[in-house]
């Protein structure tokens, strides 16, 4: 088994993570600001091929031009050394006291122009930097008080918004597109777009539908109490899995960006079993950044920090490599055979058939013998899991 990262297993990190220096609700930083340089650095050497950021993880939210611009230089810079690229870029509508009722669906609409300006100039800081994907996490876009806001008109502004920016980016030329990330509340109370499914309904209500998608992170939809599994097979059902944040939660409560597996061990199996085996051919169903969004302990050094990183990436090629034996044993083939998990591929109807044609057949419902069919037979999918399981603890192949 190979645990050793490679630039192609295409995994990426925010600089928002592995610079994330501890600071929560109740403590203030345990950990010195690391710098994006070293942040490069060290994500070549460990591995990985990709950073990503806010606008303001690169540059304060008060820089001046030529400050931004330094920044930017020094980045670009160690890019061009290390050869680590940055796929992915997003902006911060949230940190500022200006955002405390949200970025493009605050009730204050000079607070809306200011975002969507914010957003433009960050649009093309991600393609001077070949960036494909624009993330947009409105962690601020929600409220605490019903009947302080407007859903339906804020849903309205987040359209208008899209809308602009994807006008922008066609106009421009830029090869960018547009990735939602769903959050059910933290910071606010409760949160526009809480999961998945409610970010995909949205986007079919845009101008260019198909300049969007979703960036769904694994946490964010826990603790939804959803099964991230789930949702990310229907993104990919309806075309629209752009990106992806990896991490860890251990069930419903505040968001704790794990390392990715140190949560729900389980559903992280099934997720890269389906990322890299659940495409139409058994291929890879994603082939997209495997993109880190976690925050290393406040309990550690940058040991600890790096220590972490590498962990997220071991965990993952580790349950790739899980998933690859499950998946090649011929018991557990067998057993998905006997549940018939493939029958559910096929399709319902035959070849041309019609509503007609199934209303005429008598043997799918007249001489249906519903209450003997199983005749006490059962699925067997318990079996499955239990095999499942013995891979994931290493105890099989
Ligand atoms: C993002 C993103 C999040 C939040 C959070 C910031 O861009 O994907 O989940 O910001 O990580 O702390
Ligand atoms: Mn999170
Ligand atoms: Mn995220
Ligand atoms: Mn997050």
């Amino acid at each position: 088994m190979t645990v050793t990262p490679t630039p192609a297993d295409k995994f990426s990190f925010g600089l928002w993570t592995i610079g994330w220096v501890g600071q929560d609700q109740f403590g203030s930083a345990s950990r010195e600001p690391l710098d994006v340089v070293e942040a490069v650095e060290k994500l070549a050497e460990i591995g990985a091929y990709g950073l990503t950021f806010h606008d303001n993880d690169l540059f304060p939210f008060e820089a001046t031009d030529v400050e931004r611009s330094r920044q930017i230089g020094r980045l670009t810079k160690a890019l061009a050394d290390t050869g680590v690229t940055v796929p992915m870029i997003t902006t911060n509508l949230f940190s500022h006291p200006v955002f405390k009722d949200g970025g493009v669906t605050s009730n204050d609409r000079a607070v809306r122009r200011f975002a969507l300006r914010k957003l433009l100039r960050n649009i093309d800081l991600a393609a001077e930097l070949g960036a494909e994907t624009f993330v947009m996490w409105g962690g601020r876009e929600g409220a605490e008080f019903d009947a302080a806001k407007d859903v339906q008109a804020a849903l309205a502004r987040y359209r208008e918004g899209a809308n602009l920016l994807a006008q922008y980016v066609t106009d421009q030329g830029y090869h960018l597109r547009f990735a939602i990330e769903p959050k059910p509340n933290e910071p606010r109370g409760d949160i526009l777009l809480p999961t998945v499914g409610h970010a995909i309904a949205w986007i079919g209500t845009l101008d260019q539908p198909n300049l969007f998608g979703v960036n769904p992170e694994v946490g964010h939809e826990q603790m939804a109490g959803l099964n991230f599994t789930h949702g990310i097979a229907q993104a990919l059902d309806a075309g629209k899995l752009f990106h992806i944040d990896l991490n860890g939660q251990r069930s419903i409560k505040f968001d704790q960006d794990l390392v990715f597996g140190h949560g729900d061990l389980q559903n992280a199996f099934s997720l890269v079993d389906l990322l890299e085996n659940g495409g139409p051919g058994g291929g890879p169903a994603y082939t997209g950044p495997r993109h880190f969004d976690y925050k290393p302990s406040r309990t550690e050094d940058y040991n600890g920090v790096w220590e972490s990183a590498r962990a997220n990436m071991r965990m993952y090629l580790i349950l790739k490599d899980r998933a690859a034996a499950f998946r090649a044993d011929p018991e557990v083939q067998e057993a998905l055979a006997a549940a018939k998990v493939a029958e559910l591929s096929e399709p319902t109807l035959n070849p041309g058939e019609t509503y007609t044609d199934l209303l005429a057949d008598a043997s799918a419902y007249e001489d249906f013998d519903a209450a003997s069919y199983y005749n006490g037979k059962g699925f067997g999918f318990v079996k499955i899991q239990q095999l499942m399981l013995e891979h994931l603890m290493g105890a099989r192949g």
